[in-house]
C-alpha cells in the first residue's frame, strides 16, 4: 500500500492565500480527499485552486497526538485570557519581553511587508531573535495527519470534549509535529475576524484560549518558539521533510 500527500492551497485573484490543507493518505483515498480538499477550498471562493499529489518515499514517524484543555471559561476578559496563556508561557521558560514581543507580532500582523504571514515566526526563548529565513512567508509544519485507522476516532473524540470545530482539529495536528520537531512552544490564532479562539501548545497539551483576540481582526498567525541556539535548517528539515502520522491513544479517545 502507497501513502501520498495531497495538498491544497486556494488564493484569490490577487494571489492572496485563502486557504490551505494537507492530508497523508493511502492511496485508495486520494480520490476522495482530493474531493474534500477541493469542497473545502470552495467555501471562500477562491480564484485557483490547486492540488498537488506525491508520493511519500520515507517511513511515517508516528507521533501521540497532544492532550487538549480549555483555558480561562468563555466570555472572559480579553486581558485575563492573555494572562493565562502568558503564564503557560512563562512556564515553559519563556522570557517574558519575548512572549510580549510575540503577542504584539500577532496583534499588528507578523510579516515583515505588514500584515498576514502563512507560515510561522520562530522566536528564540530569551533574546527574542527572529530565525525564519523569509520574513514575509515564515516557516510552515508540513507532512503531517491524523493516522487513517485514527480519523474518525480524533473526530468523535474532540466533539465530545466540545471541539467541534475543525479548525481546532487542524491546529491540534500541525501542533503535535511542530512540538515533535523540537519547537518549545507554540502561540497562535486565526486571521479570520469571526473565530477568536487561539491556543498555546508546550509540553505535551494543547491549550485552547476563547477570546484571545477581539472580534473582527483580520490578522493573526504562529509563533513559534525555540531554543537560543537552534540549528534552523536542521528544524525546518523535519518540519517540512519527515512525514508524522498523528496516533490518537484510547486515554484521548475516551
Ligand atoms: C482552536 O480552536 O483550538 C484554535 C484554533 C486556532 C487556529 C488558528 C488558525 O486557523 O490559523
Amino acid at each position: 500500500m502507497n501513502i501520498y500527500s495531497v495538498r491544497m492551497r486556494a488564493a484569490d485573484e490577487t494571489g492572496h492565500h485563502l486557504s490551505g490543507m494537507e492530508r497523508l493518505v493511502l492511496d485508495d483515498d486520494i480520490a476522495k480527499t482530493v474531493q474534500e480538499l477541493y469542497q473545502r477550498a470552495w467555501h471562500n471562493h477562491p480564484h485557483d485552486v490547486h492540488i498537488t499529489i506525491e508520493k511519500i518515499d520515507q517511513e511515517i514517524t508516528q507521533v501521540p497526538v497532544l492532550r487538549i484543555r480549555s483555558g480561562i471559561p468563555n466570555k472572559s476578559p480579553k486581558s485575563l485570557v492573555r494572562t493565562q496563556a502568558r503564564q503557560i508561557l512563562l512556564d515553559a521558560q519563556i522570557q517574558s519581553d519575548v512572549i510580549d514581543y510575540a503577542f504584539s507580532l500577532l496583534d499588528r500582523g507578523p510579516a515583515a511587508s505588514g500584515g498576514n504571514m502563512r507560515g510561522a515566526v520562530l522566536l528564540t526563548k530569551h533574546s527574542g531573535r527572529r530565525l525564519e529565513p523569509d520574513k514575509d512567508r515564515g516557516v510552515r509544519t508540513v507532512r503531517v495527519d491524523v493516522h487513517p485507522k485514527d480519523r474518525d476516532r480524533l473526530h468523535r473524540a474532540l466533539v465530545q470534549q466540545g471541539f467541534p470545530h475543525p479548525r481546532t482539529q487542524d491546529a491540534l495536528i500541525l501542533a503535535t509535529k511542530t512540538l515533535w520537531a523540537g519547537v518549545i512552544a507554540e502561540l497562535g490564532w486565526s486571521d479570520d475576524p469571526d473565530y477568536t479562539t487561539g491556543f498555546v501548545a508546550t509540553k505535551g497539551t494543547y491549550w485552547r484560549f476563547e477570546g484571545i483576540k477581539e472580534a473582527g481582526v483580520n490578522l493573526g498567525g504562529r509563533i513559534y518558539f525555540v531554543e537560543e541556539d537552534e540549528d534552523t535548517a536542521e528544524l525546518m528539515n523535519r518540519l517540512q521533510q519527515i512525514p508524522i502520522w498523528v496516533m490518537v491513544s484510547t486515554e484521548f479517545a475516551k
